[in-house]
């Protein structure tokens, strides 16, 4: 990759995400839980193309097939005119049978724990934009759960959002950040066969 560090401070970005939410969260509070999209939403088909085009709005993504051949690659674009959005890609364990409501409401350590590194990381930081792959590579290369979320504060100053991911340091002070855009729903469980 070209940015190396880029890659690292996005990818703090994405593996914090889930503190802020476990911190302020709880059994009677599941903020995130309310928030993800409804089983009836997903499909059973699986989709022909290997190669997928995922939109990120406020706050879901959109083209994102339920069940996918392996070695799909996905191209991600923001579509939103306001806000600042990431695909963050993981593969959970072949064994691991929780549902994603389930492993987003488990402590912070034990989430990192199942998730791992990112597969890959695109981030479209201006509104419109076309995302850039930082990390990894956008591919379902191999059969398993996959998981696709951001985790970029709702309201934040897309340049501010910039400016950590082109800088490689930490996002500055921003008084607007809000709760990463998973928890409003901004997460999705998907197949690959
Ligand atoms: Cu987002």
């Amino acid at each position: 990759m070209h940015f190396p560090r880029r890659a690292r401070a996005l990818t703090a970005l994405a593996v914090l995400a889930p503190l802020s939410l476990a911190a302020c969260g709880s059994k009677d509070h599941t903020p995130l839980a309310s928030g993800l999209p409804s089983t009836s939403t997903t499909s059973s088909t699986v989709a022909a193309s290997t190669e997928v085009a995922v939109t990120g709005i406020d706050y879901a993504f959109e083209g994102l097939p339920a069940t996918l051949k392996a070695g799909t690659t996905f191209t991600f674009t923001n579509g939103s005119d306001k806000e600042s959005h990431e695909m963050v890609l993981f593969k959970l364990p072949a064994d691991e049978k929780r549902s994603l409501a389930e492993l987003l409401a488990l402590p912070p350590d034990e989430v990192n724990k199942v998730t791992g590194a990112p597969v890959g990381v695109a981030v479209a930081a201006a509104p419109g934009s076309d995302g850039v792959v930082v990390e990894g590579k956008l591919e379902a290369a191999d059969p398993g759960r996959y998981i696709a979320l951001c985790g970029l504060p709702t309201g934040g100053d897309p340049k501010v959002i910039e400016e950590a991911a082109t800088s490689g340091k930490p996002p500055a002070e921003d008084p607007n950040a809000g709760p990463p855009h998973f928890t409003k729903g901004m997460v999705q469980e998907f197949t690959v066969e």
